[in-house]
């Protein structure tokens, strides 16, 4: 250490440190010490990958903003509950996304605590949000999840743009710690996707942002599934603003869209769709049920979401208006500013 200035040398703190003895410098984490503790902190599977793969070039100059001196990005899964994700009741998949993140985010916190005590520098970007509201509309998010996830072996890339894992499908929310050591052990990328192409995703899709090629109209998911989210919020705002007064201002906006705004504002931003999400039968533990028969797969878990009456968010003379208006006619087309 050092030679110190007598004034903090002779502090109290600083004497009780040095006569504690100074901590041993850490090395690699052991994969098999971590895989445990992040399971036993609450998540359903790990791996590591270091921020030199190649597939993580686009991420390093996020990830050395947020942590100077990363090396490794530990990937975290946590499963959901799959029916109440698929149920049309908005209320009850929106808890499940909202639980679920709370759950990654603690496990994530926790295993940080952990890997702080162990002496490393380390950190938990969120699972969701909060994010980096300072660069919107550029990228907002500290770490791209997904691509950390893909390159850390845990799942692939479904046609619907979400990670699929190889057992509990894409009924998973994701998080990522960055740290400044390395792990004993690296995750290896899949060599299968998971995703079967059934394009269910596609058809279930209200504002048909998910193309049969993998092509992802994000602009389109955003507009409605996000209405509440940023966006959505400041064009409500927008229109708080214009409206000449009371009645004026009901006559742009509903009681219920009012209402579903406090809600969001009060609780947690609501989505409106991840119906792409819902009617995925990927992943060894999901599968079944539509193997076994497809027809009453589509019964239950897809015609619901298409046939519920609600209101679709959409730009004016988007193709998302278009889709909705010819595929969903019991769907109630809206058209929101930008
Ligand atoms: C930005 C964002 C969004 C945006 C953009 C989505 C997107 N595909 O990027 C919007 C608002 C639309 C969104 C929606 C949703 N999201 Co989101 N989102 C994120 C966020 C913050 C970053 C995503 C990211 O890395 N994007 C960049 C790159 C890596 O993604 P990408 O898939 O390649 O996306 C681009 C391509 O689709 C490209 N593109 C456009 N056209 C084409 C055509 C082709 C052929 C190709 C290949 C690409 C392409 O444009 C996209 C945008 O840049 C993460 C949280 C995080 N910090 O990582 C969550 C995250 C990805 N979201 C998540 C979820 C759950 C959702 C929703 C289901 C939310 C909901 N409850 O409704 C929907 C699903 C929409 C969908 N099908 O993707 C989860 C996904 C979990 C999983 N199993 O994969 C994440 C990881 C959050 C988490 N902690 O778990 N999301
Ligand atoms: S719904 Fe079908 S096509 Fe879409 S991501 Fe899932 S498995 Fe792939």
């Amino acid at each position: 250490m050092a030679e110190l200035p007598s004034k903090i040398a002779g502090h109290p703190s600083v004497r009780n440190m040095l006569a504690r003895g100074r901590t041993e410098k850490p090395g690699a984490i052991d994969a098999a010490w971590l895989r445990e503790l992040c399971l036993a902190a609450g998540a359903d599977d790990v791996a590591a990958v270091s921020l030199d793969h190649p597939d993580l070039a686009g991420e390093r100059p996020y990830v050395e903003e947020a942590l100077p001196g990363t090396r490794s990005l530990i990937s975290l899964v946590v499963r959901m509950n799959r029916d109440n994700v698929r149920s049309p009741a908005r209320s009850v998949a929106n808890q499940e996304f909202h639980r679920s993140g709370e759950i990654i985010n603690e496990a994530a916190h926790d295993i940080t605590r952990a890997l702080q005590d162990a002496g490393h520098r380390v950190i938990n970007p969120s699972a969701t949000f909060p994010m980096e509201m300072d660069r919107f509309p550029g990228r907002i998010w500290v770490v791209a999840h997904k691509t950390v996830a893909v390159a850390a072996g845990l799942g692939a890339m479904g046609i619907h743009r979400n990670v699929i894992h190889p057992r509990f499908g894409n009924f998973v929310l994701l998080a990522t710690l960055l740290v400044d050591a390395e792990v004993s052990e690296h995750g290896e990328p899949l060599d299968y996707n998971p995703c079967l192409e059934c394009k269910l995703c596609v058809a279930a899709c209200p504002v048909g942002a998910i193309g049969k090629d993998g092509a992802f109209d994000a602009r389109a998911c955003a507009t409605h599934n996000y209405r509440e989210f940023m966006s959505g919020f400041t064009d409500w705002v927008a229109t708080v603003a214009d409206s000449a007064d009371a009645a004026d201002f009901r006559s742009r906006v509903t009681e219920s869209e009012n209402a579903s705004m406090w809600q969001s504002l009060s609780f947690k931003a609501n989505y409106k769709a991840a119906y792409c999400m819902a009617v995925c039968p990927a992943g060894e533990d999901v599968l079944e049920p539509y193997l076994e028969d497809r027809k009453q797969f589509m019964r239950t878990v897809l015609q619901p979401l298409q046939d519920k009456e609600e209101t679709i968010y959409v730009h004016d003379g988007s193709a998302a208006k278009e889709h909705v208006e010819r595929r969903f006619p019991k769907k109630t087309v809206k058209v929101v500013g930008r």
